[in-house]
């Protein structure tokens, strides 16, 4: 693919992005490109800055893919909707970009906007959640977190927890906060969540909603749940903000978090872990939100005729309060 620095187009580009404008019209591409240089130009459309994981994982794509490291990023924020997102790929590929990166929404509806791409010969990779296409060889790779892992590693701590307190064989009604419907790390999570929580008779899920993995959401629901029900003794959040909010909402109703309520988070971003240390928050299963070294080092294999591993998860580790105040100094995000 020609290497053309087109720094004016893409600034443009995501000006009129910004501004609600459509794809861009052929009339409306400079005739002549701008001079020729060999940075690499990524086209990257992310899903939005809902979360603080989000703009952890925003921030790994902008510090790993500068120009020093020989690439162009062209960065669009998909604003949580799945047809932005579809937007900024038609947009790269009329840039004629040298790889996108998708971090994608939800995981249906890509089949057609993919098939362009694959059409326009421009190397895909998946970013963080996954797409559910027909056709696996629409992307070149994917690197991420293991959801279904996560959601049955959250399930392991709570029995841990619960045996050393001498509370193994106690009814435990639990309610859970679920991220955004259809995207893979909710799919991931609640299903791993539910998979262990068939051993467990004595547990009993009394209630499940999405709030979207946002933290003003989770505390309206958390304070619809706490209304409803007046026997909860755990929450799970499926991020660290919308246990944020969860922890909100039970101290706005007078309840204990982390005490009274077992709260169980994911993600493990750096508030999570003040939150830990502050007694509020019992455990936060890690979602390593650092793919940008990872996905860069996709690309030079591609550059350099290599291939690469189709599926690639990153290393993820579970954090709670025994173990929050010694490994908060060694976090990144
Ligand atoms: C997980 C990622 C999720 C995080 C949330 O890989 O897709 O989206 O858990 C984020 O914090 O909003």
């Amino acid at each position: 693919m020609k290497r053309i620095c087109k720094v004016g187009l893409i600034f443009w580009l995501q000006i009129c992005f910004l501004a609600g404008c459509g794809v861009l019209k052929p009339t409306e591409i400079p005739a002549e490109p701008e001079a020729e240089n060999d940075l690499i130009v990524v086209g990257y459309a992310q899903v939005g800055s809902e979360s603080d994981w989000r703009l952890a994982n925003t921030e790994s794509f902008r510090s790993t893919f500068t120009e020093e490291n020989g690439f162009e990023l062209i960065f669009i924020d998909g604003q949580q909707k799945i047809e932005n997102q579809v937007k900024a790929l038609r947009n790269f590929i009329q840039l004629e970009v040298d790889y996108i990166v998708l971090a994608p929404v939800v995981e249906t509806g890509w089949d057609n906007v993919l098939s362009e791409v694959k059409a326009a010969n421009i190397p895909l990779i998946v970013s963080d959640r996954l797409v559910d296409v027909a056709d696996d060889s629409l992307y070149v790779a994917w690197v991420g977190g293991d959801f279904h892992k996560e959601g049955e590693n959250a399930i392991d701590w709570l029995n841990t927890y619960l045996e050393k307190q001498g509370r193994a064989d106690e009814e435990i009604n639990i309610v859970e906060l679920q991220g955004t419907l259809g995207a893979s790390a909710e799919i991931g999570r609640t299903q791993g969540i539910a998979r262990k929580l068939t051993e467990k008779p004595n547990y009993h899920l009394i209630a499940i909603e999405s709030a979207d993995f946002i933290q003003s959401k989770a505390r309206e629901v958390m304070s619809s749940f706490l209304q409803t029900y007046d026997d909860i003794d755990v929450v799970i959040a499926q991020n660290d903000n919308m246990a944020f909010g969860a922890i909100e909402a039970m101290k706005a109703a007078g309840k204990v978090p982390g005490k009274e309520i077992i709260v169980i988070s994911f993600d493990a971003v750096r508030a999570a872990f003040e939150a830990m240390i502050a007694g509020d928050l019992n455990v936060s299963v890690e979602c390593n939100p650092l793919h940008g070294p990872r996905v860069a080092e996709i690309i030079q294999k591609l550059e350099a005729g290599g291939t690469v591993e189709k599926i690639q998860y990153v290393p993820e580790e579970v954090f709670d309060q025994e173990n929050a105040a010694e490994r908060l100094p060694t976090r990144s995000y």
